[in-house]
């Protein structure tokens, strides 16, 4: 039982948002440009397992967990004094000037903690974007080959390389390319929106690989194929059995690179330490970044020490990879995660609100369906009477979920989709008190 320096419960003494986070909305405006979005403009003063507390008072309920990062609290007391401890001796070296033991622990850590016994090298980075990017890099130079081969609905990142990964044009590609060559898409298998029968949706998107490889790359010419195991922005989509190891099996059988991007479902989110091991799929790299720094910037690829080894000394690094600070915020955190078994806290937040999002598919004619795994839980909006997405209902239920103080995220290709993503130490009856609200969003749309 974790014990919290803030009351873990909702309450609003203003309006959402406030007064004072309207003005200093109003200031952010004229210095910050309008490109970088916002869900909920409320400023946060303090934060706490499943509470944020804001410039106004209000204590808010967080089922967002800053996209999926502060899976052990935003301000927990081991990954707090770590920080300070570190920045106290020294905040920054640069690894690739002077090294320290923070970085190889953490190497350490992730080569233990990851999919699969054999011999494995991490190499760390700050952002999640740049560990793919990185890994794209890293299974180029191993197969000397060029192809990236990334699923529809895919999310990997802001950069040039992994927006042009990314599958969604408006807003993350929109005016900005020309994009990165050598990105072929394939299908997903996304259950809920299959039009042939349920049990061909897996063979389907297998078959529908297997072609673009052979029709529109070249079997010999993949360098690597790069699957999110859980979908997450695209829409927390839940591949079916047989579909990850699939995919494996196919990248082996041409001699690319597995790389599964866990930056949103890695470290206990899913309610296992990484969602590859739900089917004991052991990729060639894995990404991680997100829950991995406890909220400072921090991820890493891990990987086969022969594939990690195909870049050559010099060739990957950045002046604040791994940065000392991030990583004894990371040590700390991943102590967290497993010693006080989170992936088993996922698990409890799966039973306890996945029945819940289940109701709201029999009750509410506009929930298509509930889906997703551990902490990392949705429900997809569509029209009355069809399964044509409903991006506006959507929208309407987390707006009346931020008036009442949840933070609720949408997601989704079609917009339609809200997540569900606490912390994973967030207090149970606040979950429920959460799911309420959610649920009185959902009935107030008729
Ligand atoms: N891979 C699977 O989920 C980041 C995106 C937020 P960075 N997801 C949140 C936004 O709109 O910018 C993500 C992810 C997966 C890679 C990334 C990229 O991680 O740390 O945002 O670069």
């Amino acid at each position: 039982m974790t014990t919290h320096r803030i009351e873990q419960r909702r309450a609003l003494r203003t309006a959402v948002p406030g007064p004072r986070s309207v003005e200093l909305h109003a200031r952010r405006r004229a210095a910050v440009p309008d490109g970088f979005g916002v869900t909920l403009p409320v400023f946060v003063t303090d934060a706490d397992g499943g509470i944020l507390v804001d410039v106004d008072g209000n204590h808010l309920v967080d089922l967002a967990a800053g996209i999926a990062v502060t899976s052990v609290g935003a301000s927990h007391p081991a990954v707090a004094k770590a920080v300070a401890d570190q920045a106290a001796a020294f905040t920054h070296t640069c690894f690739m000037v002077t090294e320290y033991e923070g970085f190889v622990a953490v190497a350490e850590r992730l080569n233990a903690l990851t999919p699969g016994d054999h011999e494995k090298r991490t190499a760390l980075f700050s952002t999640g974007a740049e560990a793919v990017e990185n890994a794209v890099k890293i299974a180029r130079r191993y197969t000397k080959r060029e192809a990236v081969v990334v699923i529809d609905h895919a999310y990997h990142g802001r950069t040039l390389l992994t927006m042009s990964m990314t599958a969604k044009n408006a807003p993350y590609k929109d005016g900005f390319g020309p994009f990165a060559p050598e990105v072929y898409r394939v299908p997903a298998a996304y259950p809920f929106r299959y039009r042939g029968k349920p049990e061909e949706c897996v063979e389907d998107a297998l078959a529908k690989l297997e072609e673009v490889i052979a029709t529109q790359i070249g079997p010999d010419r993949v360098a690597a194929i790069v699957v999110e195991p859980i979908l997450g922005e695209g829409g927390f989509i839940v591949p079916p059995p047989g579909y990850l190891p699939g995919v494996a099996e196919i990248a082996r059988k041409y001699g690319a690179v597995f790389v599964a991007d866990e930056v949103q479902t890695g470290l206990g989110r899913t309610g296992d330490l990484f969602a590859c091991n739900d089917e004991g799929v052991v990729p060639d790299l894995i990404t991680t970044a997100k829950a991995l720094g406890g909220g400072m910037p921090l991820s890493a690829v891990t990987g086969r020490a022969e594939i990690m080894a195909a870049a050559g000394p010099g060739s990957i690094g950045g002046t604040y990879a791994g940065n000392p600070v991030a990583c004894a915020a990371a040590l700390a955190a991943l102590d967290v995660i497993v010693g006080d078994d989170l992936p088993g806290k996922a698990r409890g937040i799966e039973a306890r609100a996945l029945p819940r999002l289940r109701q709201l598919v029999e009750t509410s004619g506009v929930v298509g369906e509930a889906r997703g795994r551990g902490a990392m839980l949705a429900i997809e909006f569509v029209q009355r009477g069809s399964n044509a997405p409903n991006a506006d209902a959507a929208k309407r239920v987390a707006a009346y979920c931020h008036a009442n103080g949840v933070l609720v995220l949408t997601c989704g290709t079609f917009g339609n989709v809200i997540r569900l993503l606490p912390p994973l130490v967030i207090d149970l009856d606040l979950l429920d008190d959460a799911l309420d609200v959610l649920a009185e969003g959902v009935a107030q749309l008729s």
